[in-house]
């Protein structure tokens, strides 16, 4: 490799000196990297360290907690809490917004799902971690639940880590979607997907089709369409699915096509969260120029009203996103 190559901390420099992105951001970023470099370690070695398994307790969404769900959360929380910078952190495996008393120069909030995908952990499977950074709007001594309760289209920085195959982090921070490649030899994310572009159309979805029954008929209608290998209004599409949001919706991100999880009888508002898994990752694909909606709202449109509040979601290529929504506003066009 050369001495060349883009580091994640030169690129965060760089972009500090050609856009003046604060620099308080790019040290929010920085500690992003530190964060997954460490969870990376973690995930990998988990199997031989007894780290696999359940702790017995429900997260405060109702999903079992595994022992790597809660180390991932304790090892984002010491990595933001006390740099001065952040002023409140909402976290799937919190129950409430962790308040952090920085005095009033916290100018940052952060929403993470610090394992996200983490049924995955005990089989060796990809998982991965989504976060989002939104400026503080209060000025007390620590942040408030206030805070926290926004718009995605407010969001200044947001991004995913894929533990796979490889250790992916890509993120943007409102200008072009780049993507770095963990190399642990020297512990380093190096750039290797630069300036990503999600393409208009593709021949993937991505949903899991053991809610086929319970999904409205529209959607049902859909998915028997995307299936149709003999159709002459489109080519075949492939199904993938891997159970692990990040690793499904970089898929799609790369290569195009949607992915969705739409809602269900038995959860009307779907599954997925919408402060710390749907609207970091909608950032990031609408910032590389696909789309992402519950099927009938922009989802960087809505203003979360809980910290936990789930929306239905589905995200990828444009021209495939509003073929969702035609389906199910308008059924199967004719
Ligand atoms: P299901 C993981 O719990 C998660 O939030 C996403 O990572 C993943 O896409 C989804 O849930 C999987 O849910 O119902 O298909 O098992």
């Amino acid at each position: 490799m050369s001495t060349q190559a883009i580091t994640f901390n030169r690129h965060l420099w760089q972009q500090h000196k050609q856009f003046n992105q604060p620099i308080g951001l790019s040290i929010l970023m920085t500690q992003m990297g530190f964060a997954a470099k460490i969870l990376s370690r973690e995930i990998g070695l988990a199997a031989l360290a007894g780290k696999l398994g359940l702790v017995g307790e429900k997260n405060a969404t109702g999903d079992t907690q595994k022992k790597l769900d809660v180390f991932s959360n304790e090892v984002v929380i010491d990595a933001f809490s006390d740099t001065g910078l952040v002023a409140a952190i909402a976290s799937e495996e919190l129950d409430q917004v962790q308040l952090i008393e920085c005095g009033g120069d916290a100018q940052y909030i952060l929403c993470i799902d610090p394992l996200d995908g983490s049924s995955n952990t005990d089989t060796g499977n990809a998982v991965g971690t989504i976060f989002g950074f939104y400026r503080r709007h209060t000025t007390g001594y620590c942040g408030t639940e206030a805070d926290v309760l926004r718009q995605g289209a407010d969001l200044i920085t947001a991004g995913y880590i894929l533990y796979g195959a490889s250790t992916i982090l890509v993120y943007s921070c409102g200008g072009s979607v780049d993507g770095f490649t963990l190399d642990p030899s020297v512990g380093e994310f190096m750039l290797s997907h630069p300036d990503i572009h999600c393409p208009t159309e593709g021949k993937i979805y991505s949903a899991n089709l053991s809610y086929y029954c319970e999904w409205r008929p529209q959607i049902q209608t859909l998915v028997d369409y995307l299936g149709d290998s003999q159709s002459t209004h489109h080519p075949p599409y492939s199904m993938r699915y891997s159970g692990a949001l990040v690793a499904d919706v970089h898929r799609i991100l790369l290569e195009g096509g949607l992915y969705f999880y739409p809602s269900t009888h038995q959860q009307p508002d779907g599954k997925l969260r919408l402060l710390y898994e749907n609207a970091p990752l909608a950032f990031v694909v609408e910032q590389a120029g696909g789309l992402a909606s519950t099927g009938k709202q922009r989802i960087l449109d809505i203003k979360a009203d809980s910290i936990h509040q789930r929306s239905p979601l589905v995200i990828g290529s444009a021209s495939a996103v509003t073929l969702y929504e035609q389906f199910l506003q308008e059924g199967a066009p004719v």
